[in-house]
This record gives structure tokens, sequence and C-alpha cells, in this order.
């Protein structure tokens, strides 16, 4: 990856310190002094963290995201400023995000439901003297600058999530011809936007594979059952679903069950990697599952810590993920999902 610092153009990944530490401050204009570069992070044993989530119900893996974050914060004696929020929904993210800029938080972690309705609250928080860690959910960058508004952005790569269950397909065809309905996740977030790439990429080099329909599920078991089924009835020669995450899929079983459907009659691939859907992948309805570990707790701290100590901090950690399909299920140690990557 090659990420340039603003008026800087130097092909580097690294966010050094000789630049966050030469922070300096401009009269806004309203008498306050606004942060114009990275802002510093000073060493201390004790940390007042903001952390923003996205708003989701019963999503396995954001609460598997959030846990991991506050059982970090906790371990570490550190002070976690986190609201769960209101209801779904970007603007309500903002909110929140404004909430821990007047909290006068030492540093902030955030998930950015939305890349281009959050940009300008991480630019917010730089302007205010805050350093943002980009958990999980990437930015529009062109908005919000790495090395400039924001120090990091660790996730996983959703581009090579949903090649490499694209991949898997072209690999275990379930019959010639293979016809997909996609379901996809919350529209205009990144995971949403580029797992759809990574997969339609792949699918669109294949000649005899075509994707029938493609519609949002917004990431949850509900919608994706209720978008599912009307696809469903409209492309009855439909033989393979894709579904951006495991509730989604969860959702599509039930759909299928409804229609007296059995496992392997329509496969499916998934992404995450949430117990149920590791379930499924046991069971048949479910044939690989690209992971997507949500454990960034550790990672994300050692980097605030790493970044206040003065080390070069990457703009961009990405993280190591796994596919799961029928022959994992030999190598159940594999298939304890969300447990076995603790390091993150
Ligand atoms: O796949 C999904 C959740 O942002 C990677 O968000 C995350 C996604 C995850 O809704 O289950």
């Amino acid at each position: 990856m090659m990420q340039r610092w603003r008026g800087i153009g130097v092909g580097t990944v690294l966010a050094m310190l000789s630049l966050s530490a030469c922070s300096s401050s401009s009269d806004s204009g309203s008498g306050e002094t606004a942060v114009t570069t990275l802002p510093p992070l000073a060493k201390k044993t004790s940390y007042k963290v903001g952390f923003v989530q996205v708003w989701e119900e019963n999503n396995p893996w954001r609460n598997a995201n959030t846990a991991s974050i506050q059982a970090e914060a906790a371990k570490r004696g550190y002070e976690l400023v986190f609201e769960t929020g209101s209801g779904f929904g970007a603007t309500d993210e903002v909110a929140r995000m404004n909430a821990v800029i007047a909290a006068k938080v030492d540093v902030i972690i955030i998930a950015p439901q939305d890349p281009t309705v959050l940009a300008p609250s991480i630019v917010a928080a730089r302007r205010a003297g805050i350093p943002v860690f980009i958990e999980d959910r990437s930015i529009d960058n062109d908005v919000a600058v790495p090395g400039l508004d924001y120090v990091s952005y660790l996730g996983s790569d959703f581009t090579k999530e949903g090649a490499s269950t694209a991949q898997w397909l072209i690999a275990h065809p379930p019959a010639a011809g293979v016809k997909i309905l996609e379901l996809e996740g919350t529209v205009g977030s990144s995971p949403a936007v580029n797992r759809k790439k990574g997969f339609d990429a792949e699918i669109a080099a294949q000649p005899e594979m075509t994707i029938l329909d493609s519609q949002s599920g917004n990431f949850n078991k509900s919608e994706g059952y209720a978008t599912i089924k009307p696809m469903l009835a409209a492309h009855p020669e439909a033989t393979v679903i894709f579904s951006h995450n495991d509730e989604m899929s969860l959702g599509v079983i039930q759909a299928l069950t409804e229609m007296g459907k059995k496992p392997g009659d329509i496969q499916i691939v998934s992404i995450d990697g949430e117990k149920a859907g590791v379930q499924a992948v046991k069971d048949g309805w479910i044939g690989a599952i690209a992971e997507c570990n949500p454990r960034f707790g550790r990672i994300c701290f050692d980097t605030i810590e790493q970044y206040a100590d003065g080390q070069m901090i990457p703009l961009q950690v990405k993280n190591t993920d796994r596919l799961f399909d029928m022959s994992t299920d030999a190598d159940s140690a594999a298939l304890d999902a969300y447990i076995q990557n603790e390091a993150f």
C-alpha cells in the first residue's frame, strides 16, 4: 500500500513520530487554537480512551469487537468513555464522536459505520488535538488523511475476504452454470463496498458464473431474511447465495428452511466466522466462510502505546484472516470461531 503524507511526496506506510511530535496549532478564527497536524500523545500510565462504535443490534461480530476493546482497556487500567448509542445510523455515531471530543479524552478509537459521513468527525478530533485510531471499518481518506488526521487504520482486508469467498466457489462449484444471488452489507460501509468489489471481480472473470441480483440486507439477520425471500422468488434458478456476513446467512437459512430446502440445495458462502455461522458450515448449509476477526483490543491498545512511545506506526495494519470450509471441520480447534485468534 502506498500512502502519502499530504504535501509530502514520500512513498511510505509509516507515520513517523518526528512529524507527530512537531504538532502545531493555529487560531481557528473563533479564538480557539486548532491542531493542524497529527496530535501527539503523552506517555502516561493510564489513558482516558473514547470508543465510538457502529450501532448494531444483536450482532455477535459487533459484540465481540466491543468486548475485545472493553476487556483490553480494563486489563490495562484505562478509562473507556463509551456509549452504545440510541439506534442505527451514521448521524447517531457522529453525535457520539462529538461527545467524546467534548469529554476531552486523551485518544479516540472509532469504527466508522460510514466512510463519508464520519470523515469530518475524524478531522474535528484532530483539530481538537486528540489522536484517532480507526479500527474495523475504513474512512474516506480524501477527507480524513492517514498520518495527518488519524494515526492508523487497523482492519481486515475486505476486498480479499470477498475474493477468497469467490475463489472457494470457483474451486467448488455446486453445479455447472453457477447462478448467484448476493446479499450485501450496510449500503456504503467499507466492508459491504469492498467485499462486493472483491467477490464480483473474481466472478466476472468466470464466463459460466452469473450474479443474478445483488441487494442489501444491512448486515443483520431479519433484513437478510426479508431481502432474500423475494430475491429467491424472482430467481428460482439460483444455485448459490453469497452473503456479506454470517448474520444475514442465518436469515437466508431461515428462509430456505421455510421453503422446504435442505442443506446443500442452494450453496451459501459467507463472511465473518461467528459461532452459529461455523455451525452452519458443519451442518452443510454454508460451504465456506471467509473469517473476519473482530478481536482488535490488544492490537489497538498496543498501537496506541507504541505511538505514545515515539515508535513508527504503520498507516494501515491488516488482520490476517482465514477461510473455513467443510475440510476445516477435521480440525475442530480451527473452527473455534472468534476464540482462536486471541491475539486480536
Ligand atoms: O462483517 C459484520 C458487521 O465491519 C467487518 O460489520 C465488520 C462487519 C461484520 O456488521 O458482521
